[in-house]
């Protein structure tokens, strides 16, 4: 098997929430083989940094002689440097080696306590960071960096650009620190600003989140992701990883790094992430009940769109399928918005007529089970593709509008028979994803009497 093989020059956290332990499983993570260079070893718990002992600077050169020597370092980050001298000794490594790091200048540990002494700043700004491809500052180290006393949303293109006068390729500036719901990160390239905004998880200080971010970034830039994806990718994880956090010992909450939660998408604002997390609900409890009987051959989707959603982009919804497993159904994918092109098209078709009706699944079609929705009160609808009009731009458009026009309303249900080649279907429509998920258990439970 082959693995690409990145580096982290960084301290050790002897809590394994932070340091040189969070970065290599960041790099566990995302399939990577994780190499390292140990800079300093910090007697640390969840509560405090005890003492910090500092790597001999030759000991420094040679571990990352070493690994140059013997592999092809993919990419590099750097973490705690401490001081001026570890920081020279590690930018002459990179640049004889031509390594451009993404650079986490860590000052100050999430207990407060310091992890930087008085000479690391301006060696900092000075060596290191003309040689970065980035830097990821959250606020007090992007104050330090262009010597600021505050910063405030307001401000950050304009800490974004001083911070890149300094030399690096990119600027990560992280907006945890500012107090807002939604936390926006902000990444400049000399050019063009990126924003990339999840809405903060609250009651949870996360140590490590700093470290691991930008591990992540790393990790995804050997993998070969854009600067832009790398960062909107590892933000996604960092979120899941602090959702599914746990308190280790009596301090600090640290990251999950084994979360298996699905990824947010990123979003714009807060009603948007709503969509998402009311969708992703709904689709872990749909899983957990549904039999296989009910999943058509071609898989089933199961969408939510936003408030006022005009095109399939604005409509949330499973990018793969669920599918049978076994007698069981099962999530293949992730959820994200643009993901459905059919199941997404019916609920804007249907939006058209009720901008109330705002999600929809599709199931198995059997004869049974619309006997049972007519039994159970449900409105049923159909359309039949044989009178599809060829100058049609999508059947589910036309199919569902049709549907809708000959009822006069959004019905419950909306079916066809299929043709060669196209399976019959059955879907169920609704206004959120809990709405829908109430009217299946209804027809699924019925079934059983
Ligand atoms: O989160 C920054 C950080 C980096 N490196 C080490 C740390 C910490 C935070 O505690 O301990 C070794």
């Amino acid at each position: 098997m082959l693995k690409k093989v990145v580096l982290s020059i960084a301290g050790s956290d002897s809590s394994a929430g932070a340091g040189i332990q969070a970065d290599l499983k960041s790099f566990s993570y995302l399939n990577l083989h994780g190499v390292t260079a140990l800079t300093c070893v910090t007697a640390q718990n969840t509560q405090q940094v005890r003492a910090i002992y500092k790597i001999p600077a030759d000991i420094i050169a040679q571990q990352i002689e070493s690994l140059c020597d013997d592999f092809s370092i993919a990419a590099v980050k750097t973490g705690m440097l401490y001081d001026e001298e570890i920081v020279h000794v590690v930018t002459q490594q990179l640049k004889k080696h031509h390594l451009k790091p993404i650079v986490d200048p860590v000052m100050v540990a999430t207990s407060g306590d310091a992890l930087a002494n008085h000479s690391f700043l301006a060696s900092l700004k000075k060596v290191l960071l003309p040689q970065a491809s980035m830097v990821t500052a959250n606020i007090p180290e992007a104050c330090a960096l262009t010597d600021m006393k505050s910063i405030r949303q307001k401000d950050l293109e304009n800490v974004a650009k001083k911070i890149f006068e300094l030399g690096p390729e990119y600027v990560l500036v992280k907006g945890g620190h500012l107090q807002d719901e939604m936390v926006t990160d902000l990444l400049y390239d000399g050019k063009q600003f990126h924003r990339f905004t999840l809405p903060r998880i609250p009651q949870k200080k996360a140590h490590g989140s700093g470290c691991t971010l930008s591990a992540l970034i790393t990790g995804l830039l050997a993998a070969g992701e854009s600067p832009v994806t790398a960062v909107q990718k590892a933000k996604s994880i960092v979120w899941s990883m602090i959702q599914e956090g746990y308190t280790p010992g009596k301090g600090a909450d640290v990251l999950n790094h084994s979360s298996t939660l699905q990824i947010p998408p990123l979003v714009q604002h807060n009603e948007q992430f709503d969509v998402w997390l009311q969708l992703k609900t709904a689709v872990e409890t749909l899983v957990s009940f549904l039999q296989s009987q009910y999943i058509p051959e071609v898989g089933m989707n199961f969408v939510y769109a936003s408030p006022n959603a005009k095109t399939r982009n604005d409509v949330c919804a499973i990018e793969g399928r669920i599918t049978r497993y076994k007698d069981q159904a099962l999530l293949c994918g992730t959820l994200d918005f643009g993901a459905s092109k059919h199941v997404a098209s019916i609920v804007l078709a249907a939006m058209s007529f009720d901008t109330t009706i705002r999600s929809a699944l599709n199931i198995r079609y059997t004869k049974k089970t619309l006997q049972l929705s007519t039994n159970l009160g449900f409105t049923l609808g159909s359309f039949d593709r044989k009178f599809e009009p060829q100058n049609a731009t999508s059947t589910m458009e036309w199919g569902t509008k049709h549907a809708i026009t000959t009822c006069g309303y959004v019905p419950d249900i909306i079916s066809d028979t299929g043709t060669i080649g196209k399976e019959p279907m059955i879907r169920v429509l609704g206004k959120n994803p809990q709405d829908v998920l109430a009217k299946i258990k209804k027809i699924t439970d019925a079934s059983f009497l």
